[in-house]
């Protein structure tokens, strides 16, 4: 019932999603050597992700595309000691639905659900070296997480000397418990948005466009029964980031209303966050 969530941070299986953007134009005033991210292409279908294997650390851009019919997003998770994505689905299932994610994983971020059939989002992030696993959370259609069905792949992050700059932001979203604040009301067209997570838990943010006449009550209440078209279309976003993490991600907003929802468990009683108050919504234009 978590659309478009991740839930590295807690406990269930039953756990826990921008228009696309080239990386923000950092250069105005560089030196002309200043580098640009690396950008990382990885494809959603239904249910399987076609990534590298292999990229190098550094500042790291990653486009997501959505090829399948379901809502997918692609969550990092940081994984140590040699093991791989398989070894997380494994811990994941042999934890149950109520049970705690492995200790030995750990929210690195990732792009957030574009809309499904083709659609794109992205995130631009700072890679350390390492293993990581790239994992889908999302249980709809069906309540099984996707990681279960084959979205669940290794990525190895090797060391580099890369030195591109971080993007320049025009916007920042800070993620607190539970609540969302943007540093100026989000105005018509592109922005180059830097997601900051200030509290002690880890927090996701799946933008979204509402469709015409909708609100957010609507939309929570499509993912914890989602029949009939959804209420709302997801825009990208980050999936989960550490307490003092940050990433950035690009959108292009046009008229309309939208809402910021974060899906992961609560660390104290396993609710979402939303279900904290982790949901707002806002106009645009
Ligand atoms: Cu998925």
């Amino acid at each position: 019932m978590r659309w478009g969530a991740a839930c590295l941070a807690i406990a269930s299986l039953a756990a826990c999603a921008k228009k696309d953007a080239a990386p923000a134009d950092t250069t105005a005033a560089a030196p002309a050597a200043a580098a640009a991210p690396n950008v990382v292409t990885v494809t959603a279908t239904d249910y399987a992700f076609d990534a590298p294997a292999q990229i190098p650390a550094g500042v790291t851009t990653f486009k997501f595309i959505n090829q399948g019919k379901e809502v997918h997003h692609m969550a990092l998770a940081r994984i140590d000691s040699g093991k791989t994505a398989d070894d997380v689905v494994a811990a994941f299932k042999a934890a149950g639905p109520t049970g705690k994610p492995p200790e030995w994983i750990r929210d690195a971020g990732g792009p957030n659900a574009p809309p499904p059939g083709g659609g794109e989002s992205n995130v631009t992030q700072t890679l350390e070296a390492g293993t990581y696993a790239l994992l889908c959370f999302v249980d709809i259609p069906g309540k099984v997480p996707h990681f279960m069905k084959g979205m669940a792949k290794t990525l190895i992050v090797t060391p580099s000397t890369a030195s591109a700059p971080e993007p320049t932001s025009d916007l920042t979203l800070t993620l607190a418990d539970y609540g969302f604040n943007f540093s100026a009301p989000p105005s018509v067209g592109r922005h180059t948005v830097r997601v900051e997570n200030s509290g002690p838990q880890p927090h996701e943010v799946l933008l979204v466009q509402l469709v015409p006449g909708k609100t957010m009550q609507d939309l929570a209440a499509w993912v914890a029964n989602p029949t009939g078209p959804a209420p709302a279309r997801p825009m990208g976003g980050t999936v989960g980031i550490p307490s003092g993490g940050h990433v950035f991600f690009d959108t292009d907003l046009t008229p309309g209303d939208y809402g910021l929802i974060c899906f992961i468990p609560d660390a104290k009683d396993g609710k979402s966050h939303a279900e904290h108050g982790m949901v707002q919504q806002f106009k645009v234009g």
